[in-house]
């Protein structure tokens, strides 16, 4: 067992992205559709339960607002306002509004540096997930992904598995040989059922959820468990994914 792969998830992973621009994107659509909706922080933490942005329009709509839309109407109007909320959110992305979370850039650079193949399993838009990267890292950092999963390759989002066993297939990679970053439990149930070790860097949204079945959960990748003061390299995360055991948690 090597590890030959990294595979990020986005949102809350890369960078937490939730509260200060997906949720604003959000508000910015529901306000230029001329919509009363609002979503403030506490609901959006309890709408994150719904992975994906137009599920979560659709959970909104029937389980808040008892919408008696038909389905046909109702899929309208949240792909209009998902739409809306992409072009608010790739702006907002685009105009420097959200940084990497600690250590992030630091692995990557690692892992390009010492030849381990990156991927991406997300289900966020592709748009979203360009405009990050490129924002963050670089206009050329989308071509050091060799498989970027998104909506637009998987529509089963997580926890389903599905963009994790895509993401396995572009690589051609066993998932004894790849690593899981992840952030939330829905993500961590679809990394473990595709196979995959997960290390677990939850944000303020996620924090209360269930880990137990992650490697590791680290406060973030510039904190070492059980080294304090030193941050996680490339050597730790093949420590862990070797002995597949949970270490302390910080
Ligand atoms: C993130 C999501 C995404 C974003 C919104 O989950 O659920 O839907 O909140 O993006 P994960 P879209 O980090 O597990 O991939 O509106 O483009 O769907
Ligand atoms: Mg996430």
């Amino acid at each position: 067992m090597t590890l030959r792969a990294l595979i990020f998830d986005v949102d809350g992973t890369l960078a937490d992205t939730e509260r200060d621009g997906h949720r604003v994107a959000f508000n910015a659509a529901f306000a230029a559709a001329g919509l009363a909706w609002q979503w403030d922080e506490a609901l959006y933490g309890e709408l994150l339960q719904v992975a994906g942005g137009p599920e979560r329009l659709v959970h909104y709509a029937r389980a808040h607002l008892h919408s008696k839309e038909t389905d046909a109407r109702l899929q309208t109007l949240v792909q209009r306002l998902h739409a809306s909320k992409t072009r608010h959110y790739v702006e907002l992305v685009t105009a420097g509004a959200l940084k990497l979370r600690p250590g992030v850039a630091r692995l990557i650079a690692q892992a390009r540096a010492e030849g381990l193949r990156l991927a991406i399993a997300t289900t966020t838009t592709r748009d979203n997930v360009i405009a990050l990267l490129q924002a963050t890292l670089g206009a050329g950092a989308p071509g050091w992904f060799d498989a970027i999963g998104t909506a637009q390759e998987v529509a089963a989002k997580k926890p389903d598995p599905a963009v994790y066993q895509w993401v396995l297939d572009r690589l051609n990679v066993p998932a004894s040989d790849a690593l899981a970053l992840e952030d939330s439990r829905n993500g961590l149930i679809a990394a473990t059922q595709a196979g995959l070790g997960c290390v677990v860097t939850p944000t303020p949204y996620s924090a209360c959820e269930d880990f137990s079945e992650a490697i590791v959960r680290l406060t973030d990748l510039d904190h070492h468990p059980g080294k304090p003061g030193q941050p996680v390299t490339l050597d730790d995360l093949r420590d862990w994914q070797s002995r597949a055991v949970h270490p302390p948690s910080a």
